[in-house]
Order: structure tokens, then sequence, then C-alpha cells
């Protein structure tokens, strides 16, 4: 039996645009989302969330299905433009209704939300006018949508993550251009990082200053891959270790340290924006929790300045300021995403958070994998996916034995959903959608994890029986 510790929190997670679809319904003002899937040639297959698996609609069906596969916790986010239109001012009450609802549905159920303020849908206004990201009065403006939000919600919601991966809005959106708002620049991906950790400190500090009777907890979630020296080269474990401190490090250590990490400073110069004493005194202790999506593992060497040019997804950065060179082990499985499946990875960075980050409570808000799943004879069987789950919560198992404070888990995704510039391709979910027909099939991994949620743990030899 791998057992979980008692308290072990089970969750499922998705977020707004990529399952909401009623892009323009009820008072919904445009995200930078809508606005560059109508861009030719930036989503695979010309995908967009107008629709998307209709949540919006469906969100009763949807509480029912979370339920029935026993997870305990559900992780959701907020779309910032069907609350505030505008990105400011005025708020749609339609949208309130539909979270409180929503919420209210989870809560009748006996399903804890887990709720994001920001995952990737900005309201188009603040881009067009007012630079997105770029413009270090998007603190304010983040501020008083968290406002709403912890006014109207907070009697009921007690866990709050701030912002879904800075890093992919900063890299992709701001450093590669691959995601909305779609910008190149080698400079542009530092001041968005440095807007958004501003933006997370206020809303943080304004909950413990106005909202802490409430009793909640709000903390920020980080991507970051595995590192793993391609040699016992020191040279070589200085480059994993960097790249860490660029991926990882760039958030993590100013909300527990208040600071970037001086390799940073040393290698980015007048490019890394510097907080003032003050935000620094904000910025540090930030966060009552480490949230954490975690997907795989790459070698990293030190590149002596030859940098090879890596995929656009998984490179970890703006490689240029790293001197880092990322590679893949041949014999490594791959998912559709082309990332690797290493569950050791996974253990190592839960010890390397553990110790760089003086023992914090780590919950791993995502962890999936994307393959192509089919219908056959109205069944989805996806072993493999059992497979990945099985050896990522092993290597979570063996990280809480080894002393780290893993609380919770959830997995990317309960439903298969709009996976942004891939579009609809890749499948993630745990719940297959019919796209014609929209309708919410179990995939055999769902039923695999009602095992593991009812007992906290599984079978060895059951669940090696359904491999
Ligand atoms: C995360 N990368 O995105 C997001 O939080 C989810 O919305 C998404 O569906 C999921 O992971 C799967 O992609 C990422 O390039 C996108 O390293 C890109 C990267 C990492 C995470």
């Amino acid at each position: 039996m791998t057992k979980f510790p008692e308290g072990f929190v089970w969750g499922s997670a998705t977020s707004s645009y990529q399952i909401e679809g009623a892009h323009n319904l009820d008072g919904k003002g445009p995200s930078i989302w809508d606005a560059f899937c109508t861009i030719p040639n930036r989503v695979a297959n010309g995908d967009n969330g107008n629709i998307a698996i209709d949540h919006y609609h469906k969100y009763k069906e949807d509480v029912a299905l979370i339920k029935s596969q026993g997870f305990s916790a559900y992780r959701f986010s907020i779309s910032w433009p069907r609350i505030m239109p505008e990105g400011r001012g005025k708020v749609n009450e339609a949208g309130i209704q539909f979270y409180s609802d929503l919420i209210d549905e989870l809560l009748a159920n006996g399903i804890t939300p887990w709720i994001t303020l920001y995952h990737w849908d900005l309201p188009l206004a603040l881009q067009s006018e007012n630079d997105g990201w770029l413009n270090p009065s998007i603190a304010d403006d983040f501020e008083a949508y968290a406002k709403v939000c912890f006014e109207r919600f907070g009697d009921r919601v007690k866990h709050w993550i701030t912002l879904n991966e800075p890093w992919v809005v900063s890299i992709l959106g701001y450093g590669q251009g691959v995601f909305a708002p779609g910008r190149v620049s080698n400079s542009e991906p530092y001041q968005a990082a440095h807007n958004l950790i501003l933006a997370h400190t206020k809303a943080y500090r304004l909950y413990q200053s106005e909202f802490s009777h409430q009793g909640g907890t709000v903390g920020i979630t980080n991507n970051c891959d595995w590192r793993e020296p391609l040699t016992d080269k020191q040279e070589d474990k200085d480059a994993a270790e960097r790249a860490l401190l660029f991926f990882l490090g760039w958030f993590a250590d100013p909300v527990y340290f208040g600071d970037y990490p001086q390799v940073m400073k040393e290698r980015l110069g007048e490019r890394l924006p510097v907080f003032t004493e003050e935000e620094k005194e904000l910025i540090k202790g930030s966060t009552d929790f480490f949230g954490l999506n975690h997907y795989t593992t790459m070698f990293a060497e030190d590149s002596h300045g030859k940098l090879v040019k890596g995929s656009v997804y998984g490179n970890g950065g703006l490689s240029e300021d790293q001197d880092v060179n990322l590679s893949q082990d041949s014999t490594w499985e791959l998912t559709s995403m082309n990332w690797a499946v290493v569950p050791w990875g996974c253990r190592k960075l839960l010890e390397w958070i553990h110790n760089r980050y003086n023992g914090a409570d780590i919950y791993i808000t995502e962890n999936g994998f994307a393959c192509n799943d089919e219908i056959v004879d109205g069944k989805v069987e996806d072993p493999y996916r059992i497979k990945f789950y099985k050896s990522y919560l092993q290597a979570c198992n063996e990280a809480i034995e080894n002393g780290v404070n893993l609380k919770g888990y959830f997995a990317w995704s309960l439903f298969d959903n709009f996976e942004w510039a891939s579009g609809y391709r890749p499948r993630f979910g745990l719940n297959f959608i019919n796209y014609e027909t929209l309708e919410r099939i179990p995939k055999s991994s769902a039923l695999w994890f009602k095992e593991v949620t009812s007992n906290n743990g599984w079978e060895v030899e059951k669940h090696e029986e359904l491999v």
C-alpha cells in the first residue's frame, strides 16, 4: 500500500479560459486570450476558448463529476474580465453570480474551493490601454480586483492563489511571444515579472490587513521543471542550479527572502528591475504556502557561451541570460507536449524547494500527462496516464518520507480543455470531452483516482493489474 499522511489534500484543477466558454455572455469583457486567438497562426488549428467545454452552463454536472471521483478539493480560476469587464471600475454582477453559484454548489457537495485569481486571461482593456503587466499601475488594478473577490467570495472561500505561473506570463507572453499578449523581448519579461510580484504582494497584504478575519490562506503558484546536471563536473552542477534560480528562484526568492537571486542580478545588470527597501519588506514572507506546478525534467550543462536553441516549450526561459544548454535523455518517455516523464525529477525538485525555502508547506497545484486519447466503444482507456500519476505520486510519497512538507496534490486537469497555443489537441483530462457533443466521459484514470482519493493511497498489486 502506498499511503499518504492523514489530511493530505486531493484535488483536481482547471482554469477559466480553458473550460468556461461563454466568452461574451452576461456582461463578460474580452481578455487578452480572446484577442490573441483571433490573430492568424497563433493558436494551433485556429482554436479558441469561445465555447471551450461550456463549463459556464454545465457547472452543476461538472461538480457532480468531481464529487463522484472523490476529490475533496477543486482548484479553478476566476476570469478577471467576467468580474470587471474593463479591468477596473465597474463590477459585473452576473459574473459574481456565476462564481458565487459555483462556490455554493461545490460546498453543498462537500468540495473545498481553491481559487486562482489570475490564470492568464487579463482584461483586454488593461493591455490595450495600459500595456498590461509592463505598467507598474497594474499592481493597484490587481489589488482592486482581488478586493472584490475577497469581499464577495471570502465568506465561503478559504484558499486563495494570487497568480498562476508568473514565469509563463513573463517568458511565454513577453519573451518568446508564443502566449498572449505575444510580445518578443529580452527585457520585458523581467519588467512584467517585477510587476507580477508587486501585484501578488499587494493582494497578499490586502488580505492580511482587511480580510484576515475570514481566516483563509493566500499563496502564489509557480511552475518549475527539474534541472539535472548533465555530468558530475562542477560547471554543470552550477549550470543546473543557475537554471533553477532563473526559473523558480526568480519568483520564489522575492516572496521568501525579499529579493531576486544574486546570480540573476549579476547576469542581468540593468535589465533586472530593483525593489526599493520598502518593497522588499512587503514582499518578503508574502505567501502562506508554496504552490508548485511541475511537469518535467531536463539535463542542464554549462553552455560556455555556445547555446543550442531548445524548443520553445520548456527551454527554461531566456537561455542566453543563463548560459545553460538543456537536453533530454533519449530513453525518457515523452508526452504529446514533448515533456519527458521523469518522476525522480519531481522528488528532487520537492527536496530542493524544501531545503532552499526553509521547509515551506508545499502544494502541488498541477501535475499531469497529455496525450491523444480516443473513445473506443464508448470508453476511454488511458493506462499510460495512470502509470504517469502512479509514478509521480510515488515520487511525492518518497519526498514526504524524506521530510518534505508536501500537503496536497491537484491533478491537471479535471477535463480535457483548451491547451493554450496548442489548442484542443493535447488532452490532459481525467475526463474526456467529446468536442462535438460536449459530453464528459470519465477515463480509466479518473476511476483510478477515485480509488486513490478514497483510500488516501493505493494498493500496489491492485494497481499493477490496472496497468
Ligand atoms: C500550465 N512551459 O502551463 C498551466 O498552468 C495550465 O493552464 C496548462 O494547461 C498546463 O500547465 C499544461 O500546459 C504551462 O512551457 C505552459 O514550461 C507552458 C509551460 C509550463 C506550464
